[in-house]
């Protein structure tokens, strides 16, 4: 077990040069004997040693997720677990011809509220967060130490390389959910998803990213629509306590658009994680409208 620590560091150390054939992650899957270093930062309840994600809750040996939707009056929302059970309905998204004005939907704002523009709460990223792991053998999904590279996940595919590494450590990514992804897998891979969007106009693409390594270049990450870059991302220094959420405002036109990730650069078996993509369209909403002092009360 020492000896693959060492080779680790080894390839961290010295880059990119001739070592980058040595790929470290040969075995699809290993014993939980082999490990690399964990960092635990807020591991969720323990079922038969799967982790709960924290985004879910344990009900016998089962996890379950936190959250679950539910139908206010012309939207839709969800309700959230806590303490023991599942709250109120909160609005998520109104239907068309209706705004968001605290928790309900209204035809139109109404006194001491305006339209605003703001993001929706729906992300248009199907499993952007990778905390669903369906089709993954459980004996492999949230097991700390163990990993698999895979052709698809819910939402994703693979169009370039081994495919994509969904990691667990037992440890939690920038949103408090223990899956997330890297796409130098056993090497450089992409995988892609088709979005879609409801309506021209802005949307808000968000990542988290962490870099593995302390080689430079060796974390890049680079996400594309449509086959323009959009945002890219590196880094070269090992903090996994410290992700980095990145944000940018994209125009899209209505309709599918093919959402890209991709490592690139440094093909080593290391490289850049990834979590909680999310896509939010630009919507109008009612927000109160902050008083003008009139001096009315000053004094
Ligand atoms: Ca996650
Ligand atoms: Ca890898
Ligand atoms: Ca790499």
């Amino acid at each position: 077990m020492k000896n693959k620590i060492t080779i680790v560091l080894g390839i961290i150390l010295t880059g990119c040069g001739s070592s980058q054939t040595q790929l470290i992650e040969k075995p699809k899957v290993v014993s939980t004997t082999v490990t690399e270093t964990v960092y635990v930062d807020k591991p969720g309840p323990v079922v038969n040693n799967y982790i709960c994600p924290a985004n879910q809750h344990v009900e016998g040996t089962r996890c379950i997720d936190n959250t679950r939707s539910c139908s206010p009056n012309n939207g839709s929302g969800i309700q959230i677990f806590s303490n023991g059970s599942f709250g109120d309905c909160t609005v998520v998204e109104c239907n068309t011809g209706f705004f968001k004005q605290g928790n309900a939907c209204v035809a139109s704002c109404t006194a001491g509220y305006a339209l605003t523009n703001t993001y929706s709460n729906n992300n248009i990223i199907q499993n952007g967060d990778f905390e669903d792991l369906t089709g993954i053998d459980p004996a492999l999904a949230r097991v700390p130490n163990l990993w698999g590279v895979y052709d698809k996940l819910p939402g994703w595919k693979t169009y370039k390389g081994a495919g994509i590494e969904p990691r667990f450590y037992g440890y939690l990514g920038g949103d408090n959910t223990t899956t997330f992804v890297e796409l130098d897998s056993d090497n450089e891979s992409g995988m892609q998803q088709y979005i879609n969007t409801p309506k021209k106009g802005k949307y808000k693409l968000h990542v988290d990213y962490i870099p593995r390594t302390n080689g430079g270049g060796d974390n890049d990450i680079q996400i594309k629509i449509d086959g323009i870059n959009v945002l890219f991302l590196t880094g070269y220094i090992r903090d996994f306590s410290s992700w980095r959420g990145y944000e940018i405002t994209v125009e899209l036109d209505c309709g599918i658009h093919n959402l890209q990730v991709e490592a690139l650069n440094c093909p080593n078996g290391l490289g850049g994680y990834v979590d909680n993509l999310a896509l939010n369209q630009q919507v109008k909403e009612c927000k109160q409208i902050v008083p003008v002092n009139n001096c009315s009360t000053c004094h």
